[in-house]
């Protein structure tokens, strides 16, 4: 079977791009060039191509792996989107990747591709753990390899700050316009985050170059969603069947996708409205409620249902109840957010309820499951303190009733802390071994392992920039976070769940 390189070729229930692909330069540098882009962002600006054209195809970048780059260059930058759900399978070709590279091969070509004229967007999907960022301070984290070797070596970089601080130097010097730098992964206030990042950086290798950075680079925030597992055997099989051809890159998603973007950028974008985004002022409120409602939950029953042995999210959601607990996180997370206009949070809860039980989308709990030590905090963590905080305020007018509010709501997030300290362990209750995915997974793991479950927390407490200390010195989540912790390792994983649906 030959492998996917033409559109011209392919069979008429295959939809294809509505431009010429070869009519359209270059606009948009992206870093990451994982599945979750491919079913986004990439989407997106197919469809701004084709309702409004423009210079604004992607070069794709991978930061390390080689084969992403071949296959997209073997390929054209032609690769299949399979939108699944229980009624149907709609398979469509994306053209809006121009070509692809591995920065690691090639830092410099990298540097002046970014540095060239056209080039007016660097995006990133990095993933929480990619920026070499400090989580805590917010300026470069000076302990990360790859920071030092990017500040010793500005010439050749290999990570995200020394590729955007490196590439805007070149551009200052060259008396060309400064790009957008648009981060699009699942953080809060992701734009300001990125930023405060670059401005660290760049101060440490010029000042001026800093400035200049401050002045005239945006660093729009964004809210990105779609529901995207990392692709497998049957994707591939799923797109050959469709196609008539090998596609390396295709890659299986769900029918919702959501974009908000904070409409601030230094020097045009793609219109990406044409495919449903939307452009706000403030996205923050919309970060929120994704990261608390649907990412929080996400988090939770990967630890719970991981533990309990299931293996996709639609087997949670089969499950009564592991699915019972999934509507009461959402619930709890929904009471920590501020309203916003026209968004119904019961509506919303409703349709991520669906989303989970696509019975076609297969992602994996395992997969969710990764990187806890960067999603947390602003998952579990922040809306939790929002809980305790609230309750401290209320405290002083109906003691008594906040407080056992306090506790329902809190307890949501406890479950939550709980099941993933229990994961941190590396054996589920019948003594079978995982694998811990984590940048910290040692650190994670000797804490989780300690004797008793005081020490267990106070180890978890211990770890610089995971759980804020505000949260720590609340009585009422210690209570609730021992409580989960203790049954746990008391009565295991599933008689703990089944007690808590009772609560
Ligand atoms: C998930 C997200 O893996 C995870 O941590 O919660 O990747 C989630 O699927 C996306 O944010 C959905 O937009």
């Amino acid at each position: 079977m030959p492998i996917l390189s033409s559109i011209s070729t392919l069979p008429g229930a295959v939809e294809t791009p509505a431009y010429t692909p070869d009519n359209h330069g270059i606009g948009i540098v992206h870093l990451g060039l994982g599945a979750f882009h491919r079913a986004h962002q990439a989407f997106y600006t197919d469809c701004a191509l084709a309702a409004s054209g423009g210079d604004w195809k992607i070069l794709g970048v991978s930061l390390r792996s080689t084969a992403i780059p071949e296959a997209v260059n073997a390929q054209n930058g032609l690769y299949t989107v399979i939108t699944r759900d229980a009624n149907e399978n709609q398979v469509r070709v994306i053209a809006s990747i121009d070509h692809a590279i591995c920065a690691k091969q090639a830092p410099s070509t990298l540097l002046q591709e970014m540095a060239s004229p056209g080039v007016r967007i660097v995006s990133l999907t990095v993933t929480e753990n990619g920026y070499g960022i400090h989580r805590e301070h917010g300026g470069v984290d000076l302990d990360n390899p790859q920071v030092q070797h990017d500040l010793n070596h500005p010439e050749t970089p290999g990570g995200v700050l020394g590729f955007l601080v490196g590439a805007l130097d070149i551009r200052r010097k060259a008396g060309l316009d400064a790009f957008t730098i648009l981060c699009c992964d699942n953080l809060p206030d992701n734009g300001t985050f990125v930023k405060n990042g670059v401005l660290d950086f760049a101060t440490r290798v010029n000042p001026e170059l800093a400035q200049w950075i401050e002045d005239t680079v945006a660093f729009p925030s964004t809210m990105v969603d779609r529901i995207t597992p990392a692709s497998s055997e049957s994707t591939r099989s799923l797109s050959e069947k469709a196609t008539g051809f090998i596609d390396e890159l295709a890659i299986e998603t769900e029918p919702f996708h959501q974009w908000v973007i904070e409409d601030h950028f230094s020097n045009g974008r793609p219109d990406w409205a044409a495919a449903g985004a939307i452009f706000t002022d403030n996205v923050a409120p919309f970060e929120e409620m994704k990261l608390r409602m649907l990412n929080g939950t996400h988090s939770m029953l990967a630890y719970a249902g991981f533990l309990s042995g299931q293996r996709y999210v639609r087997d949670v959601m089969q499950n009564n109840t592991l699915s019972t607990l999934v509507s009461r996180h959402m619930q709890a997370a929904a009471l920590t957010l501020s309203p916003i206009d026209g968004v119904d949070y019961d509506d919303y809860q409703a349709k991520l309820l669906a989303r989970f039980s696509n019975p076609c989308i297969a992602h994996e709990t395992r997969q969710i499951a990764s990187d806890g030590s960067q999603k947390l905090p602003q998952r579990i963590f922040e809306p939790a303190l929002a809980v305790a905080q609230a309750a401290t305020e209320a405290a002083t007018e109906a003691a008594t009733e906040a407080s056992i509010d306090t506790d329902t709501n809190l307890r949501a997030f406890a479950l939550a802390t709980g099941v993933w300290m229990h994961y941190c362990r590396g054996v589920n209750d019948d003594g079978v071994a995982h694998v811990i995915n984590d940048p910290i997974a040692h650190v994670l793991q000797t804490a989780a392992l300690m004797n008793t479950v005081d020490e267990a927390i106070a180890a978890f407490n211990a770890i610089p920039g995971l759980v804020p200390p505000a949260l720590q010195s609340k009585q009422q989540w210690i209570t609730q976070l021992s409580s989960v912790l203790s049954s746990l390792r008391k009565i295991g994983v599933k008689e703990t769940l089944e007690r808590e649906v009772l609560l």
